[in-house]
């Protein structure tokens, strides 16, 4: 949960949406050098495993190799792409305002930057996650438009419906952690994917997690954990297919969603359509051989 008081400590000036400002001219030599380090590492394996309109996002907002971006500058090249701007937050916000930003094409980036001692893992979405991991996607315009769209579908799951676990698996299993099929085979769009060099290698390459073709309900019915790689990953056909899917009726769905199973992480189900099963695989509830 957020802290709000220990928030308005740390950050006096952050204002009633949780932005504040970036202050780029405060990032010193090491902060600096560590997005040197991360951008580094990442774009040594992403070629060939990150989707082509990933890359070509970092291109065409001309993410430096060696300097945390300037949000302003970045924000007034990707609007004029796509509309979406960048705002700076301490980290994580509450659920509502960060709807609220998605719903307004604003998209939230953390200013601070992990240190050199945590350069493989952090809690919380920091600068390189959120701003090299999310904002490349939100050049392509149709991501774009499902971003925004799962914005304006977060508020109403939150105020109208109380379905804001399944929407929160929706966001994770796609945006953080989805895999696209690609004529050349799997690709990688998800941010926490992309942001990290082992689970961009495992998850294409690993025989141990399971591979399943996208289903909203079943994916909304699906648990996840923050805290290790991902036990099954989703692949969507494409962003355009992604997109259609929220023109479904979700009112009717978190109908069915308020009953029925959950199912764990790595559980592969009879009505799954399976594009690898992994090797640590619960077929149908039982633990399968690993
Ligand atoms: N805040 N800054 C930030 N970044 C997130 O990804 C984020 C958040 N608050 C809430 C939240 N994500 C989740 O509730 C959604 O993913 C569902
Ligand atoms: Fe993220």
């Amino acid at each position: 949960m957020v802290d709000l008081d220990a928030l308005r400590q740390k950050h006096p000036e952050i204002r009633d949406d949780f932005t504040i400002d970036q202050h780029w001219e405060r990032y010193g030599v090491e902060e600096h050098g560590v997005w040197k380090t991360l951008f580094k590492r990442q774009m040594e394996v992403l070629p060939r495993r990150a989707c082509a309109e990933f890359l070509e996002g970092v291109q065409k907002l001309g993410l430096e190799p060696d300097h945390i971006p300037q949000f302003e500058r970045a924000s007034d090249t990707l609007e004029k792409l796509t509309g979406w701007r960048v705002v700076a937050v301490p980290s994580l916000v509450p659920d509502d305002n960060f709807f609220t930003h998605l719903a307004a094409r604003r998209f939230p980036v953390g200013q601070f930057i992990r240190r050199p001692d945590q350069l493989d893992y952090i809690e919380e979405p920091d600068v390189f996650h959120d701003f090299f991991g999310h904002v490349p996607m939100l050049a392509h315009p149709v991501f774009a438009d499902y971003m925004e769209a799962y914005g304006k579908g977060g508020l109403r799951a939150l105020t109208q419906f109380n379905a804001l676990k399944n929407l929160a698996r929706l966001y994770w299993y796609t945006v953080e952690f989805g895999l696209i099929a690609k004529p050349e085979g799997l690709r990688i769009f998800g941010s926490g994917i992309v942001s990290s060099r082992a689970e961009s290698i495992y998850a294409l390459e690993s025989p141990s997690p399971n591979r399943i073709f996208f289903d909203l309900e079943r994916v909304m019915r699906t648990e996840y954990r923050i805290d290790d790689f991902q036990e099954s990953y989703f692949v969507i056909s494409s962003f355009e297919a992604l997109m259609e899917e929220t023109y479904k009726d979700f009112g009717a769905l978190y109908k069915r969603l308020a009953t029925g199973p959950s199912y764990r992480p790595g559980d592969i189900l009879p009505s799954d359509h399976v594009h690898t099963s992994g090797t640590h695989t619960y077929v149908g509830g039982s633990h399968a051989a690993a």
